[in-house]
Protein backbone atom coordinates (compact mmCIF):
# COMPACT_ATOMS: atom_id res chain seq x y z
CA UNK A 1 0.00 0.00 0.00
CA UNK A 2 1.51 3.29 -0.94
CA UNK A 3 1.53 6.47 1.24
CA UNK A 4 -0.20 9.73 -0.34
CA UNK A 5 2.05 11.43 -2.20
CA UNK A 6 1.83 15.16 -3.92
CA UNK A 7 3.18 15.50 -7.65
CA UNK A 8 1.74 16.33 -10.71
CA UNK A 9 -0.10 13.41 -11.27
CA UNK A 10 -1.56 13.31 -7.20
CA UNK A 11 -3.19 15.41 -5.13
CA UNK A 12 -3.35 15.26 -1.07
CA UNK A 13 -5.74 16.71 0.96
CA UNK A 14 -4.75 16.15 4.46
CA UNK A 15 -8.12 16.44 6.85
CA UNK A 16 -6.25 16.62 10.22
CA UNK A 17 -7.47 19.53 12.89
CA UNK A 18 -11.82 19.34 14.43
CA UNK A 19 -14.38 17.13 13.43
CA UNK A 20 -17.87 17.45 14.47
CA UNK A 21 -18.21 14.62 17.13
CA UNK A 22 -21.10 12.40 18.83
CA UNK A 23 -21.16 9.22 20.74
CA UNK A 24 -23.62 6.94 19.99
CA UNK A 25 -23.99 4.62 23.24
CA UNK A 26 -27.66 3.30 22.33
CA UNK A 27 -26.60 2.38 18.67
CA UNK A 28 -29.42 4.18 17.04
CA UNK A 29 -26.89 6.46 14.79
CA UNK A 30 -27.13 4.18 11.79
CA UNK A 31 -30.95 3.72 11.42
CA UNK A 32 -31.62 7.14 12.20
CA UNK A 33 -29.21 8.15 9.30
CA UNK A 34 -26.78 10.36 11.41
CA UNK A 35 -24.39 9.35 8.43
CA UNK A 36 -26.17 12.16 6.71
CA UNK A 37 -25.61 14.56 9.41
CA UNK A 38 -26.73 15.01 13.15
CA UNK A 39 -27.44 17.86 15.34
CA UNK A 40 -26.02 18.31 18.31
CA UNK A 41 -22.34 17.56 17.67
CA UNK A 42 -19.32 18.99 19.48
CA UNK A 43 -15.96 19.51 18.44
CA UNK A 44 -13.26 16.94 18.70
CA UNK A 45 -9.28 17.09 17.84
CA UNK A 46 -8.28 14.34 14.91
CA UNK A 47 -6.00 12.73 14.98
CA UNK A 48 -6.05 12.31 18.89
CA UNK A 49 -7.38 9.49 21.31
CA UNK A 50 -11.21 10.93 22.24
CA UNK A 51 -10.77 9.78 26.19
CA UNK A 52 -8.50 13.01 27.23
CA UNK A 53 -10.66 15.53 25.45
CA UNK A 54 -13.71 15.50 27.18
CA UNK A 55 -14.58 14.23 31.00
CA UNK A 56 -17.29 11.95 29.53
CA UNK A 57 -14.54 10.10 27.66
CA UNK A 58 -12.16 8.85 29.33
CA UNK A 59 -13.75 5.24 29.84
CA UNK A 60 -16.22 5.25 27.11
CA UNK A 61 -16.43 1.73 25.60
CA UNK A 62 -18.98 1.96 22.62
CA UNK A 63 -19.91 3.81 19.29
CA UNK A 64 -19.00 7.28 18.52
CA UNK A 65 -19.50 9.59 14.91
CA UNK A 66 -16.86 11.89 13.61
CA UNK A 67 -18.01 14.11 11.02
CA UNK A 68 -16.26 16.52 8.51
CA UNK A 69 -17.37 18.82 5.58
CA UNK A 70 -14.43 19.65 3.14
CA UNK A 71 -14.32 21.09 -0.50
CA UNK A 72 -13.38 19.36 -3.59
CA UNK A 73 -10.73 21.04 -5.94
CA UNK A 74 -12.41 21.48 -9.67
CA UNK A 75 -9.06 20.25 -10.56
CA UNK A 76 -9.18 16.90 -9.06
CA UNK A 77 -12.42 16.47 -11.95
CA UNK A 78 -11.42 13.19 -14.08
CA UNK A 79 -9.27 11.76 -11.62
CA UNK A 80 -9.78 8.94 -9.29
CA UNK A 81 -10.63 10.13 -5.80
CA UNK A 82 -9.31 8.06 -2.21
CA UNK A 83 -10.54 8.32 1.44
CA UNK A 84 -7.66 6.93 3.71
CA UNK A 85 -7.48 6.75 7.46
CA UNK A 86 -4.26 6.06 8.89
CA UNK A 87 -5.67 4.33 12.17
CA UNK A 88 -9.21 4.28 13.62
CA UNK A 89 -9.46 2.36 17.24
CA UNK A 90 -11.57 -0.33 16.71
CA UNK A 91 -13.76 -0.53 14.48
CA UNK A 92 -14.91 1.50 11.84
CA UNK A 93 -17.39 2.21 9.55
CA UNK A 94 -17.31 4.76 6.67
CA UNK A 95 -19.84 7.37 4.82
CA UNK A 96 -19.52 9.51 2.37
CA UNK A 97 -22.25 12.03 1.45
CA UNK A 98 -24.70 9.64 3.11
CA UNK A 99 -23.44 6.88 0.87
CA UNK A 100 -21.89 3.83 2.91
CA UNK A 101 -18.58 3.07 1.25
CA UNK A 102 -16.83 0.46 3.61
CA UNK A 103 -15.40 -0.94 6.86
CA UNK A 104 -12.50 -2.08 9.32
CA UNK A 105 -11.36 -3.36 11.86
CA UNK A 106 -8.22 -3.55 13.53
CA UNK A 107 -6.89 -0.47 15.37
CA UNK A 108 -3.38 0.39 14.36
CA UNK A 109 -3.32 0.01 10.32
CA UNK A 110 -4.52 2.20 7.77
CA UNK A 111 -7.44 1.87 5.50
CA UNK A 112 -8.79 3.60 1.96
CA UNK A 113 -11.57 3.15 -0.12
CA UNK A 114 -11.96 4.81 -4.25
CA UNK A 115 -14.97 7.01 -3.57
CA UNK A 116 -15.09 8.73 -6.99
CA UNK A 117 -18.50 8.01 -7.55
CA UNK A 118 -19.66 9.44 -4.23
CA UNK A 119 -18.25 13.11 -4.60
CA UNK A 120 -18.86 16.26 -5.66
CA UNK A 121 -15.74 17.79 -7.23
CA UNK A 122 -15.97 21.24 -7.30
CA UNK A 123 -18.42 21.13 -4.36
CA UNK A 124 -18.66 20.55 -0.44
CA UNK A 125 -18.77 17.06 0.79
CA UNK A 126 -19.08 15.23 4.00
CA UNK A 127 -18.05 12.38 5.68
CA UNK A 128 -19.19 10.43 8.75
CA UNK A 129 -16.83 7.86 10.64
CA UNK A 130 -18.75 6.05 12.84
CA UNK A 131 -16.33 4.51 15.05
CA UNK A 132 -16.27 1.50 17.84
CA UNK A 133 -13.89 0.10 20.42
CA UNK A 134 -15.99 -2.53 22.12
CA UNK A 135 -13.71 -4.83 24.42
CA UNK A 136 -14.30 -8.93 23.29
CA UNK A 137 -12.62 -12.00 23.87
CA UNK A 138 -13.08 -12.58 20.03
CA UNK A 139 -11.57 -9.17 19.30
CA UNK A 140 -7.53 -8.91 18.54
CA UNK A 141 -6.63 -7.45 21.01
CA UNK A 142 -8.75 -9.12 23.35
CA UNK A 143 -10.76 -7.64 26.54
CA UNK A 144 -13.77 -9.16 28.46
CA UNK A 145 -12.70 -12.34 28.27
CA UNK A 146 -13.88 -15.37 30.25
CA UNK A 147 -12.69 -16.03 33.72
CA UNK A 148 -11.02 -19.09 32.69
CA UNK A 149 -8.96 -17.85 29.76
CA UNK A 150 -7.77 -14.93 32.01
CA UNK A 151 -4.05 -14.85 32.80
CA UNK A 152 -3.75 -14.08 36.75
CA UNK A 153 -2.06 -11.08 35.85
CA UNK A 154 -4.63 -9.33 34.36
CA UNK A 155 -7.62 -9.58 36.51
CA UNK A 156 -9.58 -7.19 37.61
CA UNK A 157 -8.44 -4.23 35.39
CA UNK A 158 -11.01 -1.38 34.14
CA UNK A 159 -11.42 -1.02 31.59
CA UNK A 160 -11.43 -4.95 31.27
CA UNK A 161 -8.56 -5.08 28.67
CA UNK A 162 -6.31 -8.55 28.22
CA UNK A 163 -3.37 -6.28 27.69
CA UNK A 164 -1.24 -3.82 29.85
CA UNK A 165 -1.70 -0.45 27.97
CA UNK A 166 -4.76 1.93 28.21
CA UNK A 167 -6.94 1.08 25.19
CA UNK A 168 -6.76 4.39 23.72
CA UNK A 169 -9.59 5.12 20.89
CA UNK A 170 -11.21 6.97 18.56
CA UNK A 171 -9.18 8.31 15.14
CA UNK A 172 -5.55 8.07 15.53
CA UNK A 173 -3.90 8.90 12.83
CA UNK A 174 -4.37 11.53 9.91
CA UNK A 175 -7.14 11.40 7.90
CA UNK A 176 -6.30 12.35 3.94
CA UNK A 177 -8.08 12.52 0.68
CA UNK A 178 -6.15 12.08 -2.47
CA UNK A 179 -6.00 11.82 -5.24
CA UNK A 180 -4.77 9.25 -8.46
CA UNK A 181 -4.86 9.37 -12.39
CA UNK A 182 -7.40 6.45 -13.59
CA UNK A 183 -4.28 4.76 -15.16
CA UNK A 184 -2.12 4.67 -11.78
CA UNK A 185 0.29 2.76 -10.03
CA UNK A 186 -0.86 0.98 -7.31
CA UNK A 187 1.84 -0.47 -5.58
CA UNK A 188 5.35 -0.98 -5.45
CA UNK A 189 7.61 -3.75 -3.74
CA UNK A 190 11.44 -3.31 -3.71
CA UNK A 191 13.66 -6.13 -1.95
CA UNK A 192 17.46 -5.66 -1.86
CA UNK A 193 20.32 -7.66 -1.93
CA UNK A 194 24.26 -7.21 -2.18
CA UNK A 195 26.52 -9.38 -3.61
CA UNK A 196 30.45 -7.54 -2.71
CA UNK A 197 30.32 -4.08 -3.35
CA UNK A 198 27.14 -4.29 -6.22
CA UNK A 199 23.61 -3.58 -4.58
CA UNK A 200 20.83 -5.41 -6.11
CA UNK A 201 17.08 -3.46 -6.27
CA UNK A 202 14.61 -6.28 -7.23
CA UNK A 203 11.30 -4.43 -7.74
CA UNK A 204 7.81 -5.09 -8.47
CA UNK A 205 5.60 -3.10 -9.56
CA UNK A 206 1.61 -3.03 -9.72
CA UNK A 207 -0.55 -1.16 -12.16
CA UNK A 208 -3.99 -0.53 -12.27
CA UNK A 209 -6.69 0.83 -15.82
CA UNK A 210 -6.42 0.27 -19.09
CA UNK A 211 -3.87 2.33 -20.48
CA UNK A 212 -0.09 2.31 -19.83
CA UNK A 213 1.68 -1.20 -20.48
CA UNK A 214 5.28 0.32 -20.71
CA UNK A 215 7.31 2.67 -18.13
CA UNK A 216 10.51 3.70 -16.55
CA UNK A 217 12.03 2.62 -13.51
CA UNK A 218 14.55 5.32 -11.99
CA UNK A 219 17.08 4.78 -9.06
CA UNK A 220 19.28 7.90 -8.20
CA UNK A 221 22.05 8.05 -5.51
CA UNK A 222 24.93 10.29 -4.94
CA UNK A 223 27.25 8.49 -7.28
CA UNK A 224 24.69 6.96 -9.89
CA UNK A 225 21.88 7.34 -12.23
CA UNK A 226 20.01 4.53 -13.54
CA UNK A 227 16.91 3.38 -15.25
CA UNK A 228 15.30 0.96 -17.06
CA UNK A 229 12.45 0.43 -18.97
CA UNK A 230 9.62 -2.06 -18.00
CA UNK A 231 7.02 -3.52 -19.60
CA UNK A 232 3.76 -4.99 -17.86
CA UNK A 233 2.19 -8.12 -18.06
CA UNK A 234 -1.14 -7.98 -17.47
CA UNK A 235 -0.88 -5.21 -14.41
CA UNK A 236 2.47 -6.56 -13.13
CA UNK A 237 6.00 -5.77 -14.20
CA UNK A 238 8.99 -7.07 -12.49
CA UNK A 239 12.76 -6.18 -12.64
CA UNK A 240 15.98 -5.54 -11.43
CA UNK A 241 18.61 -2.73 -11.08
CA UNK A 242 22.25 -3.50 -10.10
CA UNK A 243 24.27 -0.35 -8.73
CA UNK A 244 27.78 -1.28 -8.90
CA UNK A 245 29.87 -0.20 -5.55
CA UNK A 246 27.05 0.93 -3.85
CA UNK A 247 26.79 2.72 -0.41
CA UNK A 248 24.72 0.15 1.78
CA UNK A 249 21.69 1.75 4.57
CA UNK A 250 22.76 0.97 8.13
CA UNK A 251 22.28 2.20 11.50
CA UNK A 252 25.95 4.07 10.77
CA UNK A 253 25.09 5.23 7.70
CA UNK A 254 21.43 5.38 6.34
CA UNK A 255 22.03 6.03 3.35
CA UNK A 256 18.96 6.49 0.84
CA UNK A 257 18.80 5.73 -3.12
CA UNK A 258 15.26 7.61 -4.79
CA UNK A 259 13.34 5.35 -6.48
CA UNK A 260 10.55 6.20 -9.16
CA UNK A 261 8.50 4.59 -11.05
CA UNK A 262 6.53 6.42 -14.27
CA UNK A 263 3.54 4.83 -16.02
CA UNK A 264 3.48 5.74 -20.09
CA UNK A 265 1.12 5.23 -22.29
CA UNK A 266 1.21 6.61 -26.02
CA UNK A 267 0.61 10.02 -24.97
CA UNK A 268 3.84 10.02 -22.43
CA UNK A 269 4.10 9.94 -18.73
CA UNK A 270 0.75 9.39 -16.98
CA UNK A 271 1.49 8.40 -13.46
CA UNK A 272 4.57 8.68 -11.28
CA UNK A 273 5.35 7.44 -7.66
CA UNK A 274 8.88 7.45 -5.61
CA UNK A 275 10.07 5.91 -2.86
CA UNK A 276 13.45 6.40 -0.83
CA UNK A 277 14.59 3.41 -0.57
CA UNK A 278 17.36 1.38 1.46
CA UNK A 279 20.21 -1.19 0.26
CA UNK A 280 20.95 -3.64 2.38
CA UNK A 281 20.06 -7.00 4.09
CA UNK A 282 18.84 -8.81 7.21
CA UNK A 283 19.22 -12.83 7.75
CA UNK A 284 19.69 -15.14 10.37
CA UNK A 285 23.04 -16.94 10.31
CA UNK A 286 23.59 -19.53 12.95
CA UNK A 287 23.62 -17.60 15.83
CA UNK A 288 23.80 -14.22 14.52
CA UNK A 289 21.21 -11.69 13.01
CA UNK A 290 23.32 -9.91 10.00
CA UNK A 291 22.71 -6.54 8.71
CA UNK A 292 24.58 -6.73 5.65
CA UNK A 293 26.36 -9.61 5.94
CA UNK A 294 27.70 -8.27 9.22
CA UNK A 295 26.85 -9.43 13.08
CA UNK A 296 24.66 -7.11 14.21
CA UNK A 297 23.42 -6.50 18.15
CA UNK A 298 20.03 -4.52 18.99
CA UNK A 299 20.20 -2.10 21.38
CA UNK A 300 17.31 -0.36 22.66
CA UNK A 301 13.75 -0.62 23.93
CA UNK A 302 10.08 -1.94 23.76
CA UNK A 303 7.61 1.64 23.26
CA UNK A 304 4.35 2.98 23.49
CA UNK A 305 2.50 5.26 21.35
CA UNK A 306 1.14 7.11 24.48
CA UNK A 307 1.11 10.85 25.91
CA UNK A 308 -1.19 12.78 28.16
CA UNK A 309 -4.02 14.43 26.38
CA UNK A 310 -3.56 13.07 23.04
CA UNK A 311 -3.28 9.66 23.82
CA UNK A 312 -2.63 7.26 20.89
CA UNK A 313 -2.60 10.05 18.35
CA UNK A 314 -0.10 11.08 16.08
CA UNK A 315 2.02 13.68 17.18
CA UNK A 316 5.33 14.57 15.28
CA UNK A 317 7.00 16.27 18.06
CA UNK A 318 7.34 13.24 20.11
CA UNK A 319 8.35 11.19 17.64
CA UNK A 320 11.18 13.82 16.68
CA UNK A 321 11.98 13.73 20.38
CA UNK A 322 11.84 10.29 21.43
CA UNK A 323 14.33 9.25 18.34
CA UNK A 324 16.59 12.53 19.76
CA UNK A 325 16.26 10.53 23.24
CA UNK A 326 17.19 7.15 21.78
CA UNK A 327 20.15 8.36 19.91
CA UNK A 328 21.42 10.31 22.78
CA UNK A 329 20.88 7.59 24.96
CA UNK A 330 23.01 5.25 21.93
CA UNK A 331 20.36 2.75 21.03
CA UNK A 332 19.85 1.70 17.69
CA UNK A 333 16.51 -0.31 17.77
CA UNK A 334 12.76 -0.58 18.98
CA UNK A 335 10.23 -3.04 18.85
CA UNK A 336 6.61 -1.52 18.12
CA UNK A 337 5.20 -3.20 20.81
CA UNK A 338 2.43 -3.92 20.84
CA UNK A 339 0.79 -2.90 17.30
CA UNK A 340 2.24 -1.08 14.30
CA UNK A 341 3.59 2.51 15.44
CA UNK A 342 2.47 5.77 12.40
CA UNK A 343 3.64 5.84 9.67
CA UNK A 344 5.63 9.19 10.19
CA UNK A 345 7.32 6.96 12.55
CA UNK A 346 8.47 4.42 10.49
CA UNK A 347 10.00 7.01 7.63
CA UNK A 348 12.23 9.02 10.50
CA UNK A 349 13.31 5.36 11.76
CA UNK A 350 14.24 4.75 8.07
CA UNK A 351 16.20 7.98 7.57
CA UNK A 352 17.90 8.26 11.72
CA UNK A 353 19.03 4.40 10.96
CA UNK A 354 16.85 2.88 13.50
CA UNK A 355 16.09 -1.54 13.33
CA UNK A 356 13.07 -1.97 13.94
CA UNK A 357 11.11 -5.51 15.39
CA UNK A 358 7.84 -4.08 13.72
CA UNK A 359 4.81 -6.36 15.46
CA UNK A 360 1.18 -6.48 14.62
CA UNK A 361 -1.46 -5.65 17.60
CA UNK A 362 -1.51 -9.31 19.10
CA UNK A 363 -1.26 -9.04 22.30
CA UNK A 364 -2.83 -10.77 24.94
CA UNK A 365 -4.20 -14.22 22.90
CA UNK A 366 -5.44 -16.94 24.62
CA UNK A 367 -6.57 -20.46 22.89
CA UNK A 368 -10.12 -21.01 23.57
CA UNK A 369 -13.36 -19.96 22.30
CA UNK A 370 -12.60 -17.97 19.19
CA UNK A 371 -9.54 -19.32 18.32
CA UNK A 372 -9.81 -19.52 14.71
CA UNK A 373 -11.46 -15.53 14.38
CA UNK A 374 -8.22 -14.81 15.97
CA UNK A 375 -6.32 -16.26 13.69
CA UNK A 376 -7.95 -15.04 10.52
CA UNK A 377 -7.68 -11.21 12.10
CA UNK A 378 -4.20 -11.88 12.56
CA UNK A 379 -3.57 -12.94 9.21
CA UNK A 380 -5.69 -10.07 8.19
CA UNK A 381 -2.82 -7.83 10.61
CA UNK A 382 -0.10 -9.77 8.58
CA UNK A 383 -1.02 -9.05 5.45
CA UNK A 384 -2.09 -5.35 6.02
CA UNK A 385 1.18 -4.27 8.31
CA UNK A 386 3.28 -6.27 5.29
CA UNK A 387 2.15 -4.32 2.78
CA UNK A 388 2.28 -1.21 4.18
CA UNK A 389 6.08 -1.28 5.75
CA UNK A 390 7.49 -3.68 2.79
CA UNK A 391 9.49 -0.99 2.02
CA UNK A 392 10.80 0.40 4.74
CA UNK A 393 14.78 -0.33 5.65
CA UNK A 394 14.25 0.11 8.63
CA UNK A 395 12.20 -3.18 9.58
CA UNK A 396 14.09 -6.16 10.16
CA UNK A 397 12.14 -8.31 12.09
CA UNK A 398 8.22 -9.12 11.09
CA UNK A 399 6.88 -10.07 14.95
CA UNK A 400 3.21 -12.08 14.72
CA UNK A 401 2.55 -11.51 18.56
CA UNK A 402 3.88 -10.48 22.31
CA UNK A 403 3.04 -13.39 25.17
CA UNK A 404 0.80 -15.60 24.08
CA UNK A 405 -1.03 -17.32 26.85
CA UNK A 406 -0.34 -20.50 24.43
CA UNK A 407 -0.37 -23.02 26.86
CA UNK A 408 -2.80 -25.43 24.69
CA UNK A 409 -1.77 -27.60 21.64
CA UNK A 410 -3.74 -25.25 19.37
CA UNK A 411 -1.46 -22.80 19.85
CA UNK A 412 1.03 -24.76 18.01
CA UNK A 413 -0.76 -25.03 14.81
CA UNK A 414 -1.99 -21.01 15.19
CA UNK A 415 1.65 -19.88 14.91
CA UNK A 416 2.65 -22.64 12.93
CA UNK A 417 0.04 -20.96 10.48
CA UNK A 418 0.92 -17.19 11.38
CA UNK A 419 4.86 -18.01 10.50
CA UNK A 420 4.04 -19.43 7.12
CA UNK A 421 2.11 -16.66 6.52
CA UNK A 422 4.31 -13.79 7.61
CA UNK A 423 7.22 -15.41 5.02
CA UNK A 424 4.65 -16.28 2.04
CA UNK A 425 4.69 -12.74 2.28
CA UNK A 426 7.99 -11.64 3.03
CA UNK A 427 10.81 -14.28 2.56
CA UNK A 428 13.75 -11.60 2.99
CA UNK A 429 13.08 -11.01 6.81
CA UNK A 430 13.16 -13.18 9.85
CA UNK A 431 9.68 -13.72 11.59
CA UNK A 432 9.80 -13.98 15.39
CA UNK A 433 7.38 -14.28 18.11
CA UNK A 434 7.88 -12.78 21.75
CA UNK A 435 7.20 -15.22 24.61
CA UNK A 436 6.94 -15.38 28.23
CA UNK A 437 6.33 -19.18 28.12
CA UNK A 438 10.31 -19.45 27.12
CA UNK A 439 11.29 -22.79 27.72
CA UNK A 440 7.26 -24.00 27.53
CA UNK A 441 6.79 -22.35 24.00
CA UNK A 442 5.62 -24.82 22.17
CA UNK A 443 6.21 -22.76 18.46
CA UNK A 444 9.49 -21.59 19.11
CA UNK A 445 11.18 -24.52 16.48
CA UNK A 446 9.29 -22.61 13.75
CA UNK A 447 10.52 -18.91 14.17
CA UNK A 448 14.13 -17.63 12.92
CA UNK A 449 14.54 -16.15 16.25
CA UNK A 450 13.55 -16.08 19.79
CA UNK A 451 12.41 -12.91 21.58
CA UNK A 452 12.08 -13.45 25.31
CA UNK A 453 10.54 -11.14 27.77
CA UNK A 454 11.85 -11.31 31.39
CA UNK A 455 11.00 -10.27 35.00
CA UNK A 456 13.16 -12.08 37.29
CA UNK A 457 13.62 -9.90 40.06
CA UNK A 458 10.41 -7.60 39.62
CA UNK A 459 7.07 -10.14 39.47
CA UNK A 460 9.38 -13.08 40.92
CA UNK A 461 12.46 -12.89 42.74
CA UNK A 462 12.27 -9.66 43.97
CA UNK A 463 14.28 -7.34 44.94
CA UNK A 464 17.01 -10.11 44.52
CA UNK A 465 19.44 -9.47 41.48
CA UNK A 466 21.56 -11.77 42.42
CA UNK A 467 19.38 -14.78 42.19
CA UNK A 468 17.52 -13.28 38.94
CA UNK A 469 20.62 -13.08 37.72
CA UNK A 470 21.36 -16.48 37.82
CA UNK A 471 18.01 -17.72 36.59
CA UNK A 472 18.32 -15.34 33.55
CA UNK A 473 21.60 -16.73 33.01
CA UNK A 474 20.46 -20.42 33.17
CA UNK A 475 17.49 -20.17 31.21
CA UNK A 476 19.21 -18.56 28.11
CA UNK A 477 21.57 -21.45 28.19
CA UNK A 478 19.40 -23.82 28.41
CA UNK A 479 16.59 -22.11 25.61
CA UNK A 480 19.79 -21.77 23.24
CA UNK A 481 20.93 -25.44 23.95
CA UNK A 482 17.84 -26.78 22.59
CA UNK A 483 17.18 -24.22 19.62
CA UNK A 484 20.82 -23.34 18.51
CA UNK A 485 19.07 -19.29 17.56
CA UNK A 486 19.53 -16.18 18.22
CA UNK A 487 17.99 -14.75 21.20
CA UNK A 488 16.83 -10.97 21.71
CA UNK A 489 15.79 -10.06 25.00
CA UNK A 490 12.92 -8.17 24.15
CA UNK A 491 11.64 -6.91 27.34
CA UNK A 492 13.19 -6.52 31.05
CA UNK A 493 13.12 -3.96 33.31
CA UNK A 494 11.36 -2.72 36.89
CA UNK A 495 8.96 -0.18 38.06
CA UNK A 496 10.89 3.16 39.44
CA UNK A 497 9.12 6.24 40.46
CA UNK A 498 10.80 8.85 39.78
CA UNK A 499 12.26 10.72 42.43
CA UNK A 500 12.21 7.42 44.83
CA UNK A 501 15.45 6.59 46.31
CA UNK A 502 17.47 4.20 48.32
CA UNK A 503 20.94 3.04 48.98
CA UNK A 504 20.77 -0.34 49.12
CA UNK A 505 18.35 -0.93 46.21
CA UNK A 506 14.94 -1.52 47.15
CA UNK A 507 11.86 -1.99 44.38
CA UNK A 508 10.48 0.59 42.68
CA UNK A 509 13.49 3.34 43.05
CA UNK A 510 15.45 4.92 40.56
CA UNK A 511 18.20 2.48 42.09
CA UNK A 512 17.38 -0.17 41.82
CA UNK A 513 15.76 0.09 38.04
CA UNK A 514 19.25 0.82 36.88
CA UNK A 515 20.88 -1.44 38.90
CA UNK A 516 18.63 -4.47 37.64
CA UNK A 517 18.96 -3.16 34.34
CA UNK A 518 22.87 -3.28 34.54
CA UNK A 519 23.23 -6.73 35.33
CA UNK A 520 20.87 -7.99 33.06
CA UNK A 521 23.05 -6.56 30.22
CA UNK A 522 25.76 -7.87 31.82
CA UNK A 523 24.23 -11.10 31.44
CA UNK A 524 22.79 -10.91 27.85
CA UNK A 525 26.39 -9.42 26.28
CA UNK A 526 28.41 -12.22 27.60
CA UNK A 527 26.06 -14.81 25.40
CA UNK A 528 27.66 -14.89 22.06
CA UNK A 529 23.94 -16.02 20.87
CA UNK A 530 22.12 -12.97 22.41
CA UNK A 531 21.45 -10.61 19.28
CA UNK A 532 20.27 -8.13 21.50
CA UNK A 533 18.46 -6.22 24.93
CA UNK A 534 15.35 -4.40 24.77
CA UNK A 535 14.86 -2.59 27.92
CA UNK A 536 11.10 -2.25 29.21
CA UNK A 537 9.92 0.39 28.31
CA UNK A 538 11.67 3.55 27.03
CA UNK A 539 8.82 5.05 29.18
CA UNK A 540 6.39 5.46 31.47
CA UNK A 541 2.71 5.22 29.85
CA UNK A 542 -0.79 4.95 30.97
CA UNK A 543 -2.53 1.58 31.48
CA UNK A 544 -5.92 0.22 32.99
CA UNK A 545 -7.13 0.98 36.10
CA UNK A 546 -5.75 -1.79 38.28
CA UNK A 547 -4.19 -2.37 42.00
CA UNK A 548 -0.67 -2.92 40.37
CA UNK A 549 -0.72 0.24 38.51
CA UNK A 550 -0.45 4.03 40.05
CA UNK A 551 -1.92 5.32 36.79
CA UNK A 552 1.04 4.34 34.79
CA UNK A 553 3.28 1.53 33.92
CA UNK A 554 6.76 3.06 35.68
CA UNK A 555 9.31 1.21 33.85
CA UNK A 556 9.84 3.65 31.78
CA UNK A 557 13.69 4.52 31.93
CA UNK A 558 12.47 8.37 31.08
CA UNK A 559 8.94 9.49 32.61
CA UNK A 560 5.74 9.90 30.59
CA UNK A 561 7.16 13.38 29.53
CA UNK A 562 10.46 12.63 28.84
CA UNK A 563 12.67 13.36 31.77
CA UNK A 564 15.66 10.72 32.10
CA UNK A 565 15.49 8.64 35.22
CA UNK A 566 19.05 7.30 36.94
CA UNK A 567 18.34 4.18 34.53
CA UNK A 568 18.79 6.69 31.15
CA UNK A 569 21.94 7.91 32.43
CA UNK A 570 23.31 4.31 33.20
CA UNK A 571 22.25 3.32 29.72
CA UNK A 572 23.80 6.01 28.02
CA UNK A 573 27.45 4.93 30.02
CA UNK A 574 26.77 1.12 28.76
CA UNK A 575 25.75 2.02 25.04
CA UNK A 576 26.85 4.96 24.11
CA UNK A 577 29.90 4.52 25.94
CA UNK A 578 30.09 7.80 27.76
C1 LIG B 1 4.96 -7.88 29.74
C2 LIG B 1 4.12 -7.28 28.62
C3 LIG B 1 4.06 -5.77 28.65
C4 LIG B 1 3.85 -5.29 30.06
C5 LIG B 1 5.03 -5.77 30.92
C6 LIG B 1 4.89 -5.32 32.38
O1 LIG B 1 4.60 -7.71 27.36
O2 LIG B 1 3.02 -5.32 27.81
O3 LIG B 1 3.68 -3.91 30.16
O4 LIG B 1 5.04 -7.16 30.91
O5 LIG B 1 4.27 -6.04 33.14
O6 LIG B 1 4.36 -8.99 30.19
O7 LIG B 1 5.38 -4.24 32.70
Amino acid sequence: MLYPRMNEFRDVLDLSGFFGFKLDPDKIGEKERWQEGVEGCRDIAVPASWNEQFLDTKNYMGLAWYFKKFYLPSAWQGKLIWLRVGSANYYAKVWVNGKFIGEHEGGHLPFQFEITDKVIVGGENMIAIAVENELSPTRVPPGNIPAEDKSSSRNQLYPNVHFDFFPYSGIHRPVYLFSTPRNYIEDITVVTDIENKKGIVDYKIIKQGGDGERGYVHLVGDKVKLYKEIEFRGNLAKGRLVVEDASFWSPENPYFYELTVELCSSKGIIDRYSLSIGIRTIEVRGNKLHLNKKAIFLKGFGKHEDFPIIGRGLNHALIIKDFSLMKWIGANSFRTSHYPYSEEMMDIADKEGFLIIDEIPAVGLFFGKGTERRLTLCKQYLNELISRDKNHPSVIIWSVANEPHSTKPEAKHFFKELYQHAKNLDSSRPVTLVSMLGLKEQSLEYFDLICLNRYYGWYSEPGQLDLACHKLDQELEELHKIHRKPIILTEFGAGAIAGLHAHPPELFTEEYQAELIKRYCEVVESKPYMAGEHIWCFADFKTAQHSRRAILNRKGVFTRTREPKLAAHLLKRIWAGS
